[in-house]
Parts: structure tokens; C-alpha cells; sequence
């Protein structure tokens, strides 16, 4: 009898001991299924609930004490604002209960990195913030969500993961949620950063290279707990013969803010230059990025920003671009602090 007590008081102080990670569930392939092994392409996201991903991968009581919340059940290109909003209060509310030590988000993989970016602006703490994702659904042959959520939890119950910001882990890598971006939509190493991951994670390990320069979670001067809503701000793609139609649609359904996804250095065709001073003038921000992958956006370089009261969106694609826009909005900042944001964020 004495020896069951001694082993049941030391598996209590292990387990006193390991990370209490909380899995918040919304979709996505990582809860996919297809109709056969042979099908990584060809399935239905979001359709495995919280409990069967955690249940699925018995490796996960090993390295960390994890609960899991269905806070929604949708593929991710279906997310929306409010989405946004519902989620980061629940990551917020969790990350002050003290008995939790970190949040995983799994997430689907096709606005990941928004959302990701989203709660790196938003969410007043230092404890690992890790969103994953899998590009194949568990049913199929070589699936890669159960390691990459097994990694995600890892990273999540990691002293060493606290203070870096939102983190995203997927294919064996852990990367900032502001730097990340999805680039191929049918391979594993989707995800990628054009300054470099952060680091990697190898059978549960995490190796660290650098740190996020830029400023977010507990130096942030956004905070979810103040955000009531997020001002609409809508991207326009741009291509040759781009007209003012799709700037025009926006202006007149609310936008407070327009991402000119402009080509090469988030270029403005001669033809557009007063359509986007036209909107300035009704009080709609003007912020130039670009549709180029890499790089970034040179200020006063091929457009008069100081003269024109534009801003540049810096290295942030288009998508992450609004995420930050729609936030910086939020709190009332104008076309001069917007800059400073997006040099700074
Ligand atoms: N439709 C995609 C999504 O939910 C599936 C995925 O890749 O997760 O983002």
C-alpha cells in the first residue's frame, strides 16, 4: 500500500510539474478528413473535433498536461473579423488564468498567418502563443498535423518559448507569427519567412536562431481588452489595366482604409494616382504594399508618400498589412502614426 502512495504522490508532483497547455480548436485541415489514405488533396477541413485531435495523439500526456476548447469549427478562409475578435479574447482570458502556461490555436492553413499576426498585436503576455496548422488531413497517408500539433504543444509548454511573440509551428519549424507566410498551397513546407524562422523543433526540442525584432504581445500599445470592433479595411489587388472600380466598391461600403497591393515597390499606375488621393481626401488611409513576395516597400521611393499622405506597409504582404491597419484603426491612430506602426510592428 505504502509503495502505491509514494508512486501516486510522485506522479502527482510530475504532473504538478508539467506545462498545462490548452489546445483552442477552430478548424481547419489539421481537422480534416478525407474519404481514402491516398486523398492529401481532396477532403473536407474542419470536421475532427478538439477532443479526438487530443485523443488521437497519446504522445502529447508525455510532455504536457492538455485540455482542449472547440471554439470554432470552420475552414479558415472562412474566418472573419469577428472570429478574430472571439478568439484572441479567449486566448487573452486563458493566458491571465495562472494555471495555464501556454495556448495552442490549431487554425486552417489558408489565413494562419493573419491570424497569427493578429494575436502577436493583441495579446497582453508572455506566455507561447503557438497557432499550427497541417497541410494534409489526418486520414491521409504521410499526414503532417499530429506532429506538428505534438511540436506545437512542446513548443507551447517551453519556459524558453515565453516572451517571443505569437509562434507558428509547422514542418519541424518555429517561426514568428509576423514573419510567416503561407507560399505554396499543396506541399508540407508551405509555411515560410522571408528573415528566417526562429528557430526548430526536433522530437520535441526546440533549437533557437533569433528573435523577433519588432514590437508586440506585452510592449504592444494594442490590447485586445480595449478593442471593441475592427474598422473595415479591404485590399485591392493590382495587375496591368487596374481601374478604380474595386477602390471606388470599397470607399462606398465603409473602408476606413485601402491596401494598395500595388506591383513591384507597391507601384500606382499613373492612371490611379488621383483615385488614391481621392480617397485620402475622404478620409480613407492610403497604405501602400505590395503583391511581390519578398523585400519591402521603399517609402518615397517611386511615390511622393510625404506629399501625398501615404503609407508604406514595410515588409508586411497585403494580408497582414490589413490585420495591422484594421487594428492600428482600432485605436484612432492617423496617417502619421500608422507609419510609425508599420515601422515598428
Ligand atoms: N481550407 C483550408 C483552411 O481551412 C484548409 C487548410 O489548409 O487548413 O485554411
Amino acid at each position: 500500500m505504502a509503495l502505491f502512495i509514494l508512486a501516486a504522490a510522485a506522479l502527482q508532483a510530475h504532473a504538478a510539474d508539467r506545462a498545462h497547455v490548452v489546445v483552442l480548436a477552430t478548424g481547419g485541415t489539421i481537422a480534416g478528413a478525407g474519404a481514402d489514405a491516398a486523398n492529401s488533396a481532396t477532403y473536407q477541413a474542419a470536421k475532427v473535433p478538439v477532443d479526438k485531435l487530443i485523443a488521437g495523439i497519446p504522445e502529447l500526456a508525455k510532455i504536457a498536461d492538455v485540455s482542449g476548447e472547440q471554439v470554432f469549427q470552420i475552414a479558415s478562409e472562412s474566418f472573419t473579423n469577428d472570429n478574430l475578435l472571439v478568439l484572441a479574447r479567449r486566448v487573452s482570458a486563458l493566458l491571465k488564468d495562472k494555471t495555464v502556461d501556454g495556448v495552442v490555436v490549431t487554425h486552417g492553413t489558408d489565413t494562419l498567418e493573419e491570424t497569427a499576426y493578429f494575436l502577436n498585436l493583441v495579446i497582453h503576455s508572455d506566455k507561447p502563443i503557438v497557432v499550427v496548422g497541417s497541410m494534409r488531413p489526418g486520414t491521409a497517408l504521410s499526414a503532417d498535423g499530429a506532429l506538428n500539433l505534438l511540436d506545437a504543444v512542446s513548443v507551447a509548454a517551453n519556459p524558453e518559448s515565453r516572451g517571443r511573440g505569437s509562434l507558428v509551428v509547422m514542418n519541424d519549424e518555429i517561426h514568428s507569427g509576423r514573419d510567416v507566410t503561407k507560399t505554396i498551397n499543396i506541399k508540407t513546407n508551405a509555411f515560410v519567412s522571408q528573415w528566417g524562422p526562429l528557430g526548430m523543433i526536433v522530437e520535441g526540442r526546440a533549437y533557437w536562431f533569433r528573435k523577433l525584432d519588432k514590437k508586440h504581445t506585452i510592449n504592444s500599445e494594442f490590447d485586445i481588452d480595449r478593442i471593441k470592433d475592427l474598422p473595415r479595411v479591404d485590399i485591392a489587388y493590382n495587375y496591368g489595366t487596374v481601374g478604380k472600380e474595386a477602390y471606388e466598391a470599397f470607399a462606398a461600403a465603409g473602408a476606413k482604409a485601402v491596401i494598395h497591393a500595388g506591383t513591384g515597390n507597391g507601384s500606382v499606375a499613373g492612371r490611379m494616382v488621383p483615385v488614391l488621393q481621392d480617397l485620402q481626401s475622404r478620409g480613407i488611409q492610403i497604405i501602400r504594399s505590395s503583391r511581390v513576395w519578398g523585400g519591402f516597400v521603399v517609402r518615397n521611393a517611386e511615390q511622393p508618400d510625404d506629399q501625398y499622405g501615404w503609407v508604406v506597409a514595410h515588409d508586411l504582404n497585403p494580408q497582414k498589412a490589413r490585420i495591422l491597419a484594421s487594428v492600428a484603426l482600432a485605436s484612432g491612430m492617423d496617417a502619421k502614426a500608422l507609419q510609425k506602426a508599420y515601422w515598428e510592428y
